[in-house]
């Protein structure tokens, strides 16, 4: 199902303080928990169409994030959620998830009653969202970040302000960081001719090599990245004690090697807490390397089920009441 699809205007955006006006009204850009690149650079893009703005990471960071941000924090506007005064915040604008509980804490600022702007800007279609935005855009490219970067460079195309607004480096740098990690580097099949034309012109506005290549990490193999692509197509999730557990059946002719990483790549990719990958695989008599025992029953070929588990729920990899989970669902 499709959600809404509002196209708004730089106007519209990028005024969101236009009225209701008061001296240090705050208007903040928020991250859901655990950023990633794209959320972080969907931010850092969109303070540099609102200036002023200030990001907060509602509930920590992605382990490369994280390293990144120890050497760069100074270079972009975040400000702790604990230092904001929730009385002063005017507008608040939620990029990459449209779902209140991915917001930590901070999602009870959307409640505030002086609000006079929720924006959502996301490129999951598939969520249902319950924010009450007042201003939405939620289209199928690969990278939230792809949505910013059109804006952005539509303003500094304008004539009209030529010569008074320019992209740092720094913010080239991390939002094309976004979308190579949202798109593998533009080869997931959620990546879109938008995705690349955003990706060039980052590039063309300085963006770091240098520093996309040591924190982008590296991509699947082709094989990996079909498995990746069915195993989104087939992922099934449901709700367990208040977490969203997701998980999936992928069925190989032999044992693949890397489906840890890429179970792990599906955690980033999507909405969900913990996730399952399960993989039936073909073991026997032509798995000569995995068959110790070459007059064994298992030289003759039979099915083999892996289970890998991620979860991004703090103390617990997975979680103990995942193996509960394994019987209620029949993978
Ligand atoms: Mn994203």
């Amino acid at each position: 199902m499709k959600l809404l699809l509002a196209r708004c205007t730089l106007g519209e955006i990028a005024t969101p303080g236009a009225k209701n006006a008061g001296f240090s009204a705050m208007d903040l850009i928020l991250c859901h928990t655990t950023a990633d690149f794209d959320a972080l650079g969907a931010a850092v893009g969109l303070c540099v169409l609102r200036p002023g703005s200030r990001i907060v990471l509602t509930g920590g960071c992605h382990p490369t994030v994280r390293d990144f941000l120890a050497l760069h924090r100074d270079e972009y506007p975040l400000i702790e959620r604990r230092a904001v005064n929730p009385q002063k915040i005017r507008s608040i604008a939620i990029v990459d998830s449209t779902q209140r509980d991915r917001l930590g804490k901070a999602a009870e600022w959307l409640d505030l009653p002086q609000l006079n702007e929720i924006a959502v800007f996301d490129h999951h279609l598939e969520a249902h969202s319950d924010i009450p935005a007042t201003i939405s855009q939620i289209e199928a490219v690969g990278a939230t970040t792809t949505l910013i970067v059109e804006k952005l460079r539509e303003k500094l195309e304008n004539p009209e302000n030529s010569g008074t607004f320019r992209l740092q480096p720094s913010e080239a740098t991390v939002m094309a960081l976004g979308i190579h990690v949202d798109t593998g580097s533009l080869t997931f099949e959620s990546a879109t001719p938008r995705d690349a034309t955003a990706l060039a012109w980052l590039m063309s506005q300085g963006a770091s090599l240098r520093v996309i290549a040591e924190y982008a990490e590296p991509g699947l193999s082709p094989q990996l990245q079909d498995l990746l692509s069915e195993a989104l197509e087939n992922l099934r999730s449901d709700s367990l004690h208040g977490y969203s557990v997701a998980w999936v059946l992928l069925y190989t002719e032999a044992f693949v090697p890397g489906l840890s990483s890429l179970t792990a790549r599906l955690l980033d990719l999507t909405e969900t807490d913990a996730l399952l990958l399960g993989n039936v695989y073909k073991y026997g008599e032509n798995d000569s390397k995995r068959s110790a025992n070459p007059d064994s029953e298992e030289q003759q070929v039979s099915n083999r089920l892996t289970i890998i588990g991620r979860s991004r729920i703090e103390g617990t990899t997975p979680p103990p009441w995942l193996p509960a989970m394994l019987t209620q669902y029949k993978l």
